[in-house]
């Protein structure tokens, strides 16, 4: 009889999922809605791609929240950890999402070989590189964010468009984004991801429920 690891069996429903993923949603800290129910509603709506990011936890809680997440998502969803390896281990999340200034990619998969590696980049040398280390990559900021500080210059939709088309990995498009770029960025754009027009304006669930079909519907044209 032939016996499957049941971790490469795991491996392969990680990668399943992340090529069904549509909208990435990222936690945030500034919604009224608490980051566990927010995971809640996103898993609920669809959602295939949660990145736990969180700034002002210590990290006891950080892994209280995330063992809380895993158990919502319970292989529905993966689960990516922001920067930080040693949670994403601690806590056996899916995977880590590494910035330009975390832990090189390369060095992270030697150690964390279960790991799926996500990676931000800001611009066509950048995910290059990326693609031949990590297994999905954001690419951003498209347009300027209020969300996050110190960001790169912003690529604009058909530069951003053009550094999706470029790489063979699934691609993440982030930074400013509100439904009016769905249409244009869901034809070259594997996953997009939106934190303030999504988590700030209107209703949590449907505001997730429209992202998560308007996605997909651009993809299946
Ligand atoms: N990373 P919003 S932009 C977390 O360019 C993050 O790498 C970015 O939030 C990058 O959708 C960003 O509210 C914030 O603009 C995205």
């Amino acid at each position: 009889m032939l016996l499957i690891d049941p971790e490469i069996i795991y491996s392969m429903d990680k990668k399943d999922l992340l090529n069904k993923a549509n909208y990435y949603y990222i936690t945030d800290n500034e919604s009224n809605i608490s980051l566990i129910d927010q995971v809640q509603i996103a898993v609920e709506n669809g959602v295939k791609v949660i990145q736990y990011r969180e700034k002002t936890k210590n990290d006891r809680e950080k892994y209280e929240d995330l063992l809380s997440i895993k158990d919502i998502c319970e292989r529905e969803a993966l689960v990516i950890v922001n920067d930080r390896v040693d949670l994403a281990l601690a806590a056996e999340a899916d995977g880590v999402h590494l910035g330009q200034n975390d832990l090189p990619p390369d060095r992270v998969k030697r150690f964390a070989e279960n790991l799926l590696i996500g990676v931000s980049t800001h611009g066509l040398e950048q995910a290059k590189k990326s693609e031949k280390e990590a297994d999905y990559m954001a690419v951003g900021p498209i347009f300027r964010t209020k969300t996050k500080e110190d960001t790169c210059p912003e690529l604009g939709i058909e530069s951003a468009k053009r550094i999706a088309e470029s790489v063979e990995i699934p691609t993440a498009a982030i930074g400013g984004i509100d439904e009016d770029d769905l249409g244009s960025l869901a034809e070259a754009f594997d996953m997009i991801c939106a934190i303030s027009s999504v988590t700030r304006e209107g209703e949590l669930s449907e505001r997730i429920s429209y992202f998560e079909e308007k996605i997909d519907e651009v993809k299946r044209r």
